[in-house]
């Protein structure tokens, strides 16, 4: 894995560019965002922004002082793998007061600093070269600086290459919290040197060749786990108590693999050390746990001199020269039965008693006699069989090779279902090295969309449309976007995502096919009326069916479909024979029959047919002529308690989905009638033998009088 990051690197840095070169004094990015530069009258150096966040360098650049003095936060300085070259005195990329920066991909060298940082806090240092100067990294805090409730000096070193630093690679001084991670460390003088520093995060790094000492450790309760420490003057010094070191491989370091000097209470575990000078050495330490660790071929395994009171257990000790010496203080080889001690490749005992004194017959894996180095070091339960150490580092977490954002996101609020969604995105990218730009989309656990925008490098923007099908079911659906990186859609690391809805609509189409309703009926006898109607429905949603009746002020629904309440979808007919009781009163009544499909909880009318009906008297051959349309009183009100739901018995003055409609199905009778100058009687006192000649004379002479007051209005006005 890191092998493969690092080729990945080192083939980055090779890349071959069209060579700008400038050359200045010192070039600024201040704090407003603009870029300046000294002496004010050069050329612009190669240096832009788009939005003075992103600042890219465009070609190589030499200075004779500052490389490039960053006065602003929240910004990303990519260098494009170009180089930053500048006397020894100064600071290639300093930083001071900074946070949230990002340094990438740039090339910094034969400064006293390649970067500096001094009071600066999450600052993001990736995939640099760093190379002959005096320090790669030189980071400080001051001594008098408020530190509390203030994350100072958060950095983050990733994926670099610092070497042939004249001190150290990494200088870290006074600062606590800051993680290096995934670098090559290599041919500096010094590889990390942490200086009263604090809770910092060494890990999967790669030191080698650095002439003096791998990583020096001053400050406590830092980590130092999984680096490959090789071929340095010495591995790792510590002169600090409370720090742990899990799972690196020390090994050909010429001095020492791991040092503890006037150290207590570290922990050392899970180690390979293998063919340094020493392996582990304690001088004035105390009450250090050193376990699990293989301890192989070195010229002295362990070296304690006046250290008391450490813990050796569970290691492996196999084949160094001298295995362990120590001088007389008090220390401890194993730990107590049935863990045991150490194994000791030679340790010539046999296994035939057991217990915790070795003194019951049977054979337990632990030699039956001591390992003694000398009267106070002294192995009382060595182990028999190399140990297998139980200690696994954790792999190391991708490193951020790239960030991918969502800069914006179009969906649309609605689609039908079935119909294909159209969601316009635009993505944001940084790579520290050639990166597949990936995205999907996904519902739930169900992926809709996936792209693969290529391989990318550098800094850009991504604009797509994704398209996939909205469901077939009406419904709100929650969809989520997420973008990142990876080699291929099958190893996605997300880096962003956003939720999104869509709502899917019921489409319905419900019409009458026909209906037969017999012209006449006499007074409470049952009317039977077939009637069938078709549906075509996306989704699935209820039908209702229903006839109503005209009672001069709202429509009275006198039937429904007793199965209104099925859940219907796809295409289908539906026949049924209504039947409802005829009014009591003779007259001709109007009837509606209406289809709908139920849509958020109510009842849309898709289609309605009318027929009148002419009821006779219940006495057969009634010879009454039908009066009136609207002078009937409406009938029972028991009929409105069986109507179907709400939408359908609203009486017409309400306002519904379908107005134009219904206004226009109403027998013309009430709009006579609200015209009618006369004070029109309740239905109740109308007479029912009230005589038609009467009526339409009444009407003409009402008709007569209108136009008379008219034409009179028309005279009375002044001529034009
Ligand atoms: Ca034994």
């Amino acid at each position: 894995m890191l092998g493969l990051l690092i080729a990945g690197i080192s083939g980055n840095f090779q890349q071959v560019h069209a060579r700008i070169l400038w050359s200045g004094e010192t070039i600024y990015i201040r704090s407003n965002g603009d870029i300046d530069w000294r002496p004010s009258g050069a050329s612009p150096p190669p240096i832009s922004t788009p939005d003075r966040v992103h600042y890219d360098i465009t070609g190589d650049i030499t200075t004779t002082g500052y490389g490039i003095v960053v006065e602003r936060d929240n910004i990303i300085i990519n260098g494009n793998g170009h180089t930053i070259k500048g006397p020894e005195n100064v600071v290639g990329i300093y930083l001071e007061g900074r946070n949230n920066v990002t340094v990438m991909r740039t090339t910094i060298r034969e400064y006293h600093s390649g970067i500096g940082l001094i009071r600066s806090s999450e600052i993001s240092i990736l995939g640099n070269h760093l190379i002959e100067n005096n320090y790669g990294i030189f980071m400080e805090v001051s001594s008098n600086n408020v530190i509390s409730n203030i994350r100072i000096g958060v950095i983050t070193t990733a994926e670099s290459i610092i070497e042939s630093s004249h001190e150290e690679a990494i200088y870290i001084h006074s600062s606590s919290g800051n993680t290096i991670k995934g670098s090559i460390i290599e041919s500096n003088y010094r590889g990390i040197l942490l200086s009263g520093s604090d809770g910092n995060i060494i890990k999967y790094n790669t030191l080698r060749n650095n002439g003096e000492r791998g990583i020096i450790v001053g400050g406590s309760g830092n980590t130092i786990q999984g680096n490959t420490i090789t071929a340095n003057g010495a591995g790792i010094d510590v002169r600090s108590p409370g720090n742990t070191f899990l799972g690196n491989t020390i090994e050909s370091n010429r001095d020492y693999g791991i040092r503890l000097s006037s150290s207590n209470s570290n922990t050392i575990a899970g180690n390979t050390i293998r063919g340094n000078g020493y392996g582990i050495y304690l001088t004035g330490s105390n009450g250090n746990n050193i376990h699990e660790n293989n301890i192989t071929n070195n010229g002295n395994g362990v070296y304690l001199s006046s250290s008391s009171g450490n813990r050796f257990w569970l290691n492996n000790f196999t084949n160094n020269n001298v295995q362990a010496s120590a001088t007389m203080e008090q220390n401890y080889w194993n730990a107590s039965y049935p863990t045991g001690g150490n194994y000791w490749s030679d340790c010539r005992g046999t296994d035939v008693k057991k217990g915790p004194n070795q003194d019951q017959s049977g054979s337990d894996g632990i030699v039956d006699t001591p390992y003694s180095i000398n009267p106070n070091n002294i192995d009382y339960l060595p182990r028999g069989l190399y140990f297998r150490t139980p200690i696994t580092v954790p792999p190391m977490t991708p490193l951020l090779r790239i960030k991918v954002s969502i800069s914006s996101l179009g969906a649309p609020a609605t689609a039908p279902p079935g119909s294909s969604i159209s969601v316009p995105i635009t993505i944001h990218y940084e790579t520290l090295a050639p990166t597949h730009v990936l995205a999907r989309i996904t519902s739930g656990a169900t992926e809709v969309w996936s792209y693969d925008f290529g391989s990318k490098d550098g800094t850009g923007d991504l604009s797509y449309t994704a398209t996939f099908n909205a469901p077939s079911s009406p419904g709100s659906y929650t969809y989520r976007l997420e973008v990142g990186y990876g080699p291929s859609l099958s190893s996605f690391t997300v880096n962003d995502s956003r939720d999104f809805s869509i709502q899917v609509p019921i489409v319905a189409k419900v019409i009458i096919v026909n209906f037969a309703a017999p012209p006449t009926a006499s007074a409470g006898s049952s009317v039977p009326v077939p009637v069938t109607v078709h549906y075509e429905i996306i989704g699935s949603t209820s039908v209702l069916v229903s006839i109503c009746r005209w009672t001069n002020s709202y429509w009275d629904c006198v039937w429904g479909n007793p199965d209104s309440s099925v859940s219907r979808s796809g295409t289908g007919d539906l026949s049924y024979t209504a039947t409802f009781n005829a009014p009591s009163s003779p007259g001709s009544y109007t009837y509606e029959i209406r289809a709908c499909y139920q849509s958020a909880g109510r009842w849309d009318i898709m289609d309605r047919k009318t027929f009148q009906l002419q009821v006779s008297p219940p006495t057969s051959q009634a010879t009454q002529t039908p009066t009136s349309t609207t002078q009937v009183p409406p009938q029972t009100s028991s009929t409105t308690q069986t109507q179907p739901p709400t939408s359908t018995q609203t009486q017409s003055s309400t306002p519904q989905p379908q107005t134009s409609s219904t206004t226009q199905t109403q027998p013309p009778t009430p709009t006579t009638q609200t015209q009618s100058p006369a004070p029109s009687p309740s239905p109740s006192q109308l007479p029912l033998s009230l005589d038609l000649t009467g009526l339409l004379l009444i009407a003409v002479v009402v008709m007569a009088l209108i136009i008379a007051i008219l034409l009179l209005r028309i005279r009375a006005k002044p001529p034009a």
